[in-house]
């Protein structure tokens, strides 16, 4: 049985949830599959985030790591490509912490592109009738620092991806773009079901 670690965040930015936990929570609590799920909240903290990231991984020593986070004011699912060594943050993260154009790792690579099969789970999200895309950026806060963090924390032979959700509708402000929790966490079930699948050679990315 391999071992896929599931993660979310906590709330932040004065929120009192994330609907990225609360779909990691919905997905374990009827996770059927045939691997082992790991499932944890990270705390939204630059550094926190990365400390507690890499214990999960040291202590569960996982076969694919699957993260999961909030974009306000998305009205899609984005599987996301690449992280970028870059802390650039708009807001105060939990800890006070708000770093501006700093490298998550000083003698890192510029960029590290996700292992996860993101071509796939978003064909997938697509026949599923989920909104989806594969997207280029994860910003440049906790959550671009997750991925990029993950990708350099596992063996190169584990699948590693992050999902990017909207607001749920049991969490989204007025007006806001959502999608129904429910259809949240089947979309990161989804994620998790393809997560050691290969990648679909087809075309995409974007033109400007
Ligand atoms: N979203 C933020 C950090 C935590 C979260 O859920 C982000 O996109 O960086």
């Amino acid at each position: 049985m391999r071992t896929i670690l599931l993660t979310g965040f906590e709330a932040f930015g004065g929120d009192s949830r994330n609907p990225s936990a609360d779909a990691v929570a919905a997905v374990a609590a009827s996770y059927d599959g045939s691997e082992r799920l790991i499932i944890a909240t990270l705390p939204v903290s630059f550094a926190g985030s990365a400390l507690r990231l890499r214990s999960l991984i040291d202590e569960h020593d996982p076969d694919a790591v699957i993260a999961t986070g909030l974009a306000g004011g998305s009205d899609r699912v984005a599987v996301e490509r690449v992280g970028i060594n870059l802390m650039d943050a708009r807001i105060a993260d939990n800890d006070g912490a708000r770093p501006i154009d700093q490298p998550c790792e000083p003698d890192g690579p510029a960029a590290r592109f996700a292992t996860a099969p993101v071509k796939r789970m978003v064909a997938a999200l697509d026949e599923e009738g989920i909104p989806a895309r594969a997207s280029l950026s994860a910003g440049t806060y906790v959550c671009n620092h997750v991925l990029y963090t993950a990708l350099g924390a596992v063996r190169a032979t584990v699948p590693a991806g992050f999902v990017h959700v909207p607001w749920s509708m049991s969490t989204a402000p007025a007006d806001a773009p959502s999608l129904p929790d429910d259809v949240i966490a089947r979309a990161v079930r989804r994620c998790v079901d393809l997560v050691f699948e290969p990648e679909r050679l087809e075309p995409g990315g974007a033109i400007w």
